[in-house]
């Protein structure tokens, strides 16, 4: 109920404010930020577009941001929030936006894996460090974010990734009891439209379907899906822990959120400008950290006090099969992205001490993504052509009514 009030709102906004402004561009910002991606007047509107509703770990980030980029540039810089919604229908849309200029930076997580290929490494489980802020500073170090392989992905798509945002530990919920990769058997878990994603639960036995994130509601209360994974906070935010009978920690992946920019416009900033962007995102490293865990924390306890969900947290032992499991999508990730993923891969493997000899370069996959396997959301693909084979097994995917 909550999340068709939360969406009618928005997307009644959302397709007003897109009616008036062509993706969020006022007429008062054209005037001061050019047609698309200019930087170069003194005084700048930079629309921010958000995955996520107000309220959201997402939202409170960009909050965070805007209140800094406003504060350093002295009021010169304009950070306009766009939260999910307003910028249009379906994620394809905010991250087309995002490419072709006419929203200047933004979020861009599971379902960035349809336009830039090598970021599903975000969704390989057990691969990051239980220490949570741990991981946020790798994420976010110059090793991994300014690597080679990591930059050149995005570049190629007309992308810099300028922060990673871990936003908390996936958790499982479903209709069952999971404790077991048994307990997971033909299950239809709805995961974001990600082929690893995908990949990952077949490997447990699930049989994972793509549903949008707007729809996801009435599909699990419907029955359309028996199981969700979402950080605690998402769980809580969008009502879905209302329609589940179990919520499973298995401490599998965090939710992690690539914070993007538009190329050209990340470009045509002065040197003194990208030196705020990356001064504010070393700040919000902590800061993004203190926020996840704060959503998280309070929202469990929401969850626990006004739901009748019962909670499991699985043991190292009962994790480690999972794991066991979980290990062979490595070589899927290669297989399909090719050797810059492999690259990027290997810099987090070295960088949480894990083994990074488990994987090898595939030499018939393309260095940018083209060897996706059949079912992958492939940059060439739509979300919809990409989830051919969940629509086979009779699920949903992303639609554009989303
Ligand atoms: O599961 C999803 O589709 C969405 N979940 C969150 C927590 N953020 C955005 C994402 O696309």
């Amino acid at each position: 109920m909550r999340l068709m009030k939360a969406f009618s709102t928005y997307c009644a906004v959302g397709l007003t404010a897109l009616a008036l402004t062509a993706c969020g561009q006022s007429s008062s910002d054209s005037e001061s930020s050019g047609d698309s991606a200019d930087a170069s007047e003194s005084s700048q509107t930079w629309q921010f577009g958000l995955e996520e509703i107000e309220g959201s770990v997402q939202y409170e980030y960009a909050k965070a941001f805007k209140e800094r980029i406003e504060e350093k540039s002295g009021g010169d810089i304009t950070v306009e929030l766009l939260p999910y919604g307003k910028w249009g229908s379906s994620y394809s849309a905010l991250y087309d936006a995002i490419q072709n200029g006419s929203i200047h930076l933004g979020f861009g997580s599971g379902f960035l894996g349809g336009t830039v290929p090598e970021s599903q490494l975000m969704s390989l489980n057990f691969i990051m460090s239980p220490d949570e802020l741990k991981t946020a500073k790798v994420l976010n170090s110059d090793a991994f974010l300014q690597s080679e392989p990591w930059q050149q992905a995005f570049k190629e798509r007309g992308l810099v990734p300028l922060a990673e945002l871990p936003e908390g530990y996936q958790v499982w919920t479903a209709n069952k009891a999971i404790r077991t990769p048994e307990d997971m058997k033909n299950l239809h878990i709805r995961v974001m439209d990600n082929s690893l994603l995908r990949a990952t639960y077949r490997a447990y036995g699930a049989a994972p379907i793509t549903i949008a994130y707007g729809e996801l509601y009435s599909a699990l209360q419907q029955g359309q899906a028996d199981a969700n994974i979402q950080p605690v906070f998402a769980h809580e935010e969008m009502g879905f822990y209302e329609v589940q009978d179990y919520m499973i920690f298995a401490k599998q992946s965090q939710f992690v959120a690539n914070l993007i920019g538009n190329l050209d416009w990340y470009e045509g900033l002065s040197d003194e400008q990208r030196t705020m962007i990356k001064e504010t995102t070393s700040e919000l490293v902590q800061v993004g950290h203190d926020i996840q865990t704060k959503f998280n924390e309070e929202r469990l306890k929401t969850i626990e006090e006004n739901g009748d969900i019962e909670i499991i947290r699985l043991s190292e032992e009962e994790q480690a099969k999972f794991e066991e499991m979980a290990k062979s999508v490595r070589q899927t990730f290669v297989n399909d992205v090719g050797e810059r993923g492999k690259g990027a891969l290997d810099i987090l493997l070295k960088e949480f001490g894990k083994d990074a000899s488990a994987t090898e370069a595939n030499a018939d996959s393309g260095q940018n993504g083209d060897a996706m396997s059949e079912d992958a959301g492939s940059e060439q693909m739509s979300s919809d052509e990409g989830a051919d084979a969940e629509q086979e097994a009779g699920a949903e995917t992303e639609s554009e009514s989303m």
